[in-house]
């Protein structure tokens, strides 16, 4: 059985962030049902902590992203767009509510739903919970003007920006693949300039202290606040999970 959930896992890296279809032979999951099944009692705290040694760095400092977040903002709705920390969290992120996290990282994965879902969200909710946009710099540029419908309605969404410069994830289907990495290192621009520039609160943070600061800085104001998160600054933060 580890044998084939390994095999899946591996898949699904493989070819994220597409589902995945394994079959599973009756005569191993019969062979499993024991361990399964079995009277013995499966603590999910020492599972998920067994799961956490396995992820890569990079997923460890996505993971602290989300975490942080959460502790800042615990009552917060969660909008992803298709970046990384978003596919991140779709394999380590356990919310104890439903209704919290939509994205649009899989299937279809239109880039630049988040924002406009957010906000969307936001005027679903309808109880002034905190809603928080997590984009990156390609998908952000899909919907950037909603920032201004967001400014001219009052809508108080933080936009939770992750920027790396570019199409992660197609840059790495094309480096997995042997492929010359092309049109994915692109041209990012001031963010954080055109945010002000509508009329949207807008800075950039390093490190855990100054995000929480920022995030609660956020849900105070009447409009919707922009927070730019370097992924290699963000990378350096010391992993606490
Ligand atoms: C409308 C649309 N165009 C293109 C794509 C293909 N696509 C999927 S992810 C991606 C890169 C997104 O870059 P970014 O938002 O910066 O996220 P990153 O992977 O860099 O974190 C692209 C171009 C898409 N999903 N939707
Ligand atoms: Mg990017």
């Amino acid at each position: 059985m580890p044998a084939v959930l390994a095999r899946a896992f591996a898949l699904f890296q493989a070819g994220r962030p597409r589902p995945v279809h394994i079959e599973i032979p009756l005569d191993v999951l019969v062979e499993n049902a024991d361990a399964l099944l079995g009277s013995e009692p499966v603590s999910v705290a020492r599972l998920w902590a067994e799961l956490a040694l396995t992820w890569d760095a990079a997923t460890r400092a996505q993971t602290l992203l989300l975490h942080t977040v959460l502790e800042a903002l615990p009552g917060a709705v969660l909008v992803g767009d298709s970046t990384q920390p978003v596919y991140s969290a779709n394999l380590t992120l356990n919310l104890d509510h439903p209704r919290r996290w939509f994205n649009s990282s899989t299937g279809y994965g239109t880039l630049g739903y988040a924002l406009p879902a957010a906000i969307g969200a936001w005027l679903g909710r309808g109880d002034g919970q905190p809603v928080v946009c997590l984009i990156g710099d390609g998908g952000l540029q899909f919907t950037l003007p909603e920032l201004a419908s967001a400014v001219e309605a009052h809508i108080p969404v933080i936009v939770l920006l992750w920027n790396n410069q570019g199409y992660e994830e197609i840059k790495k289907y094309m480096l997995n693949r042997a492929i010359e990495p092309v049109g994915v290192d692109i041209y990012t621009p001031d963010f954080i300039g055109i945010a002000k520039a509508m009329g949207c609160a807008a800075e950039g943070v390093d490190g855990v202290e100054p995000l929480r600061a920022a995030l609660r800085a956020a849900a105070e104001r009447p409009g919707p606040t922009l927070i730019e998160i370097d992924q290699g600054r963000w990378e350096l933060a010391k992993p606490v999970i």
